[in-house]
């Protein structure tokens, strides 16, 4: 008795069912490891403030740079048209610095280029990020949010300072 070849159709479908499965768990499997492994989030609901009172927050009321233990610093930091508040931020090689960030008028960004801080600054909503700086230098920081006609001027800058 001769063996069954399988149909031309039937191996087309497979050609097509096996691939459909294989890429979700794929994408599934870079969410899992890129979430668990390397810390990327989606930035969540992190607190909720009046939006016209975040000038007199507690958080937001100096913004400002923080040392909260050896090598981690907090940045309290607004952005408002057309600049960051502080626009110049200091910190040591091998920091870790936390941003906890929000807008005081629009829907302004705050970028730092190469960086895991990537965020939107929405009035009200606070935003965190964090990252580590190892390396000495200057980075920017950037307003990645078109936020009216002096957008390009919204930046400051990380200065990370090697180490005495
Ligand atoms: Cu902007």
């Amino acid at each position: 008795m001769a063996a069954r070849r399988p149909s031309t159709v039937y191996l087309w479908e497979l050609a097509w069912i096996l691939p459909s499965i294989a890429l979700p768990i794929s994408m599934l499997t870079a969410l899992a490891v890129t979430a668990l492994g390397a810390g990327i989030t989606v930035v969540g609901d992190r607190g909720r403030i009046d939006s016209t009172k975040v000038a007199e927050h507690p958080l937001f009321k100096e913004p400002g740079v923080t040392e909260i233990a050896p090598g981690q610093y907090e940045v309290r930091l607004t952005g408002q048209i057309w600049s960051f508040a502080p626009n110049e931020i200091r910190v040591p090689a091998g920091s870790t610095v936390h941003f906890w960030a929000t807008s005081r008028d629009l829907v302004h960004g705050l970028l730092v280029p190469r960086h895991n801080v990537n965020v939107m600054l929405l009035p009200g909503q606070i935003s965190h990020a964090q990252a580590r700086f190892d390396t000495p230098g200057e980075y920017p920081i950037i307003c990645h949010e078109y936020c009216g006609v002096a957008h390009h001027t919204m930046a400051g800058k990380i200065i990370v300072e090697a180490k005495r």
